[in-house]
């Protein structure tokens, strides 16, 4: 077995070290497993695989509870073996994908700042076990976390026992990055004392205690972290929009010079828009986000980030790289906490940030789904998409005007499912162009978005719908033919375009 005896300060707890396997043993059908993780971050690794080599052989379920979306390890380990009963509160996983949409997964789509305090309350049941990775355990049983806190701290709060999978491909380094603050319950809850994203207001570790820690299971299995695909004209198209539009802003004297705290989504077009600042003028830029990945630390290098306040660092194989080449120095930025505090609504309205996230489809009136396909197969999931989206001083949604090879417009006249409401959605920006939907009525949002943001191939489809809606519903405040709204959709489903 892996010697971790120097990351288990605690010498008597040294004797609860066993392996994957023995650990594995614990579980039984029906357990609400919570575990750390948030991305392809700090999830436990080694437990998992072991319970799904268990389940091959003797079958059942257990419910998995996360900060977000996991590594490969967790997520689709146990969805290849049938093992995960509920999901909740963000998932990315293929396999998975499909288990909660043929109905053998119950998938419970959360926002993630939520998801802690819905577990405290109790509505999920008990926490049976908390699973979390650590770098180390202290003296006094605390836990020193990894790449991500997600949820961790409130699940170790909530359980009797805790498996703790300590990993060695962690730095030790690692330590002093993290920032934990669990609030109290209303009427408890005291405000949370973050003015700026750099607030630090809790501790450095997971409190826990040792009568608290069943097993410690030794990991040598790092990050499954995923390589960012080169950027496409479209999404760099998207962050060159965004950064004129920003540049505006600034002019007009409605942000500082060096914006507000940012907040990026993932995937592509995030990471674009990231890129995009690393090439701009602005100088003293500050995060305040949920995922910190490479472009952060592009920033960094580049000495215009001064912090990214965030609840998982989760950057490419080859920004993990360049992360554990130099902790100390990147260490210095980064600041993590838990998604109950990074995507808090109170913080997040105070800070006044930007947020910038991804859209599978918006409406002419500014509505947008972010996680249904068609309106019914779920994506992944809302994420922190909302917590944002809601709160932001000012909020922007991306998407690339078509999908499918053209087959599909991501501008709609309704959309299919709508996470992200109207009264959410500040700004639309497409490779087209950018609807900028402050202060507007539903009527002059549908122009602006149909004109700016739609692909030539559906704008005149959309000008002629709008219109006829128009006219039918003699200007009405939201003008719908509502056997005509989800159409769109409808011949998709049929005929596999929506042209
Ligand atoms: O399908 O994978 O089969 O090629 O959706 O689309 O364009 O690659 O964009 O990877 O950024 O994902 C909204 C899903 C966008 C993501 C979403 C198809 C498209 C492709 C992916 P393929 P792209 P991205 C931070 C905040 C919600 C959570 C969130 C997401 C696939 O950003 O999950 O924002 N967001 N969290 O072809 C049918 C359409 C489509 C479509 C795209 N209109 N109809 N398919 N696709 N538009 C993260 C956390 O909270 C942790």
């Amino acid at each position: 077995m892996i010697d971790i005896s120097d990351r288990v300060r605690n010498k008597d707890l040294q004797s609860k070290i066993v392996s994957a396997e023995e650990a594995a043993a614990f579980f039984k059908p029906g357990m609400n497993v919570a575990c750390s993780g948030f991305t392809a971050s700090a999830y436990p690794k080694a437990v998992p695989l072991a319970l799904a080599e268990r389940m091959k052989k003797d079958p059942f379920t257990v419910n998995i509870w996360t900060g977000a979306s996991t590594g490969p390890e967790l997520d689709d380990a146990l969805a290849q073996v049938h093992g995960i009963g509920k999901r909740l509160p963000y998932q990315t996983d293929k396999t998975l994908r499909s288990e909660i949409n043929d109905g053998s997964v119950n998938y419970c789509d959360l926002h993630l700042s939520e998801s802690a305090q819905l577990g405290r309350y109790g509505y999920l049941g008990k926490v049976d076990v908390a699973l979390v990775e650590a770098c180390a355990i202290t003296e006094e049983g605390n836990i020193i976390p990894t790449t991500s806190l997600g949820n961790a701290a409130s699940y170790v709060q909530q359980a009797d026992k805790v498996i703790v999978e300590v990993n060695t491909t962690q730095p030790l380094d690692l330590e002093g990055m993290h920032d934990v603050y669990v609030p109290l319950d209303p009427p408890e809850r005291q405000p949370i004392p973050i003015v700026k994203a750099s607030d630090r207001i809790g501790t450095q570790y997971i409190p826990c205690t040792p009568d608290k820690i069943l097993y410690i299971v030794p990991c040598d299995i790092p990050d499954h972290t995923r390589d960012l695909k080169p950027i496409d004209e479209n999404s760099k198209k998207m962050s060159e929009l965004t950064l004129d539009f920003l540049a505006k802003e600034v002019k007009a004297g409605r942000m500082p010079k060096n914006l507000l705290p940012l907040q990026s989504g993932v995937g592509n077009v995030a990471n674009a828009v990231m890129a995009g600042f690393v090439d701009s003028e602005l100088e003293n830029l500050s995060v305040y986000t949920e995922v910190i990945q490479d472009g952060m630390l592009d920033l960094i290098d580049a000495g215009k980030l001064t912090i990214a306040s965030g609840t998982a660092f989760s950057p490419s194989p080859a920004g993990m790289k360049r992360f554990y080449s130099d902790v100390p120095k990147y260490k210095k930025h980064l600041l993590i906490r838990p998604e109950e505090i990074s995507n808090s609504p109170e913080v997040v309205r105070r800070l006044g940030v930007i947020a910038m996230n991804t859209a599978i489809e918006a409406d002419i009136y500014g509505n947008v789904n972010s996680t249904h396909i068609t309106g019914t197969k779920m994506m992944n999931g809302i994420g922190g998409s909302g917590d944002f989206a809601r709160n932001a001083y000012l909020t922007i949604f991306y998407t690339p005007s078509v999908a499918k090879d053209g087959k599909i417009s991501s501008i709609v006249p309704m959309c299919s499912h709508i996470d992200h409401t109207e009264h959410d959605v500040d700004i639309i920006i497409t490779e087209q162009g950018i609807a900028d939907l402050r202060g507007l009525a539903p009527r002059e949002r549908a122009e602006v978005i149909i004109n700016n943001c739609a692909h030539p191939d559906y704008r005149p489809m959309l000008l002629d719908y709008f219109k006829r809606a128009t006219e039918s519903t003699k200007h009405a405040h939201t003008p719908h033919i509502i056997s005509e709204a989800l159409s769109w959709h409808q011949r998709f489903i049929e005929t596999g375009s929506m042209k």
